[in-house]
């Protein structure tokens, strides 16, 4: 196996699709993670624009939002000074160990991922969105990451990651690094405001089910004030019970540090109501200063911010290829 870099640090690569509306969910259960793991990890962030368009996509809108991901990342903190941040499609090294993967992984795999099961309803089976995993899986090998921080939706890829991992080592020679998932398990699943039953989700029709990162603090405080509570009163936490006001105590526990014994505690003698004022300014007070950066980066400093990326990421991603295939026996010029 050949080292990443000449750096000791472990090796985090997460990604994020340039599709629809970033949310508070993709914050805090993947984005918030990436940048407070900079200090200890060599951070790979990436744009998977070709996990995108598994789920068909209007050319000018995945550009736009491929820039706009990116400028958000930016926002949220990533640094390109110690991330790397790149776009999936130009690195050519993911489709192709993509394919290759693709032919030791058995269909049947593929047909029992629930993102499968859960996209196949709404979108008709497109063979991209089956093979969605081997894809994933080459993003998180090509860098030999040791970790991957993700929503628990993503879990089970990353197990199929392990497996091919382990196949290809297995008939090929010791190649691949075997990842780790990171998931913090309050925020791992962050469920919509009007169904505490449902993940929440950037393909929602209903735009008041989530809080999107560039959501102005008005539009916040009414998502707020209108999202669905449990019956009785009292603020306080209770998964069965109260799904309601336990994820909304979650969301503010991890925008604010406070703790869930803490909030049940500051709000003892208070309803609903208090809660959520006090909720939306915590969130208005977290998203603003990311709004602030977000304005007022160009979209001329992201495209270099991409271009240094994209050439660190291929220095990498290429080598790693190039020796798998050497392994797997193709014939090098
Ligand atoms: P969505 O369901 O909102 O369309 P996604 O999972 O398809 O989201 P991505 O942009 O690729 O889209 O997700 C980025 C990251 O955000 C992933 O790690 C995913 O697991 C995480 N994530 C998405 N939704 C949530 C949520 N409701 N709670 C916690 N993490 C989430
Ligand atoms: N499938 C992920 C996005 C994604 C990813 C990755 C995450 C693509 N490649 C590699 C972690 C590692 C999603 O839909 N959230």
């Amino acid at each position: 196996m050949i080292p990443a870099e000449k750096s000791k640090k472990q090796i985090l690569l997460s990604g994020v699709q340039p599709s629809g509306n970033f949310h508070i969910g993709n914050y805090l259960g993947a984005i918030k993670q990436w940048v407070e793991m900079q200090k200890t990890h060599r951070v790979f962030a990436m744009i998977a624009d070709l996990h995108a368009i598994t789920i068909p996509q209007e050319p000018e809108i995945l550009y736009k939002n491929t820039l706009g991901v990116a400028k958000l990342l930016l926002a949220c903190g990533l640094d390109p000074k110690k991330s790397v941040i790149f776009v999936q499609s130009q690195i050519p090294a993911h489709t192709e160990l993509g394919w290759i993967l693709n032919t030791l992984t058995p269909i049947g795999e593929l047909e029992r991922m629930t993102q499968f099961k859960e996209k196949k309803e709404k979108a008709g089976v497109l063979a991209g969105l089956l093979n969605y995993p081997t894809l994933m899986a080459a993003d998180i090998l090509l860098y030999n990451s040791d970790i991957v921080p993700v929503g628990e939706d993503q879990i089970q890829h990353i197990e199929l990651t392990r497996t091919l991992a382990r196949k290809f080592n297995a008939r090929f020679g010791e190649t691949f690094k075997e990842p780790k998932e990171y998931v913090l398990k309050e925020t791992s699943r962050v469920m919509a405001l009007d169904d505490p039953t449902k993940k929440m989700s950037k393909s929602s029709a209903n735009p008041a089910s989530y809080i999107a990162l560039l959501d102005e603090p008005e539009t916040i405080r009414k998502k707020i004030q209108i999202a669905v509570t449990d019956s009785g009163k009292e603020v306080a936490y209770d998964e069965i019970t109260k799904p309601a006001i336990s994820n909304l105590m979650r969301i503010y526990s991890a925008f604010s540090g406070i703790g869930l014994k803490e909030i049940e505690a500051k709000f003892s003698d208070k309803g609903y109501g208090e809660f959520k004022h006090d909720l939306a300014d915590v969130m208005v007070g977290a998203l603003t200063p990311i709004q602030k950066r977000y304005s007022a980066l160009t979209e001329a400093s992201v495209k270099t911010v991409l271009k240094k990326g994209q050439k660190a990421a291929a220095k990498i991603a290429d080598r790693t290829l190039t020796e798998a295939k050497k392994k797997a026996g193709f014939l090098a010029t």
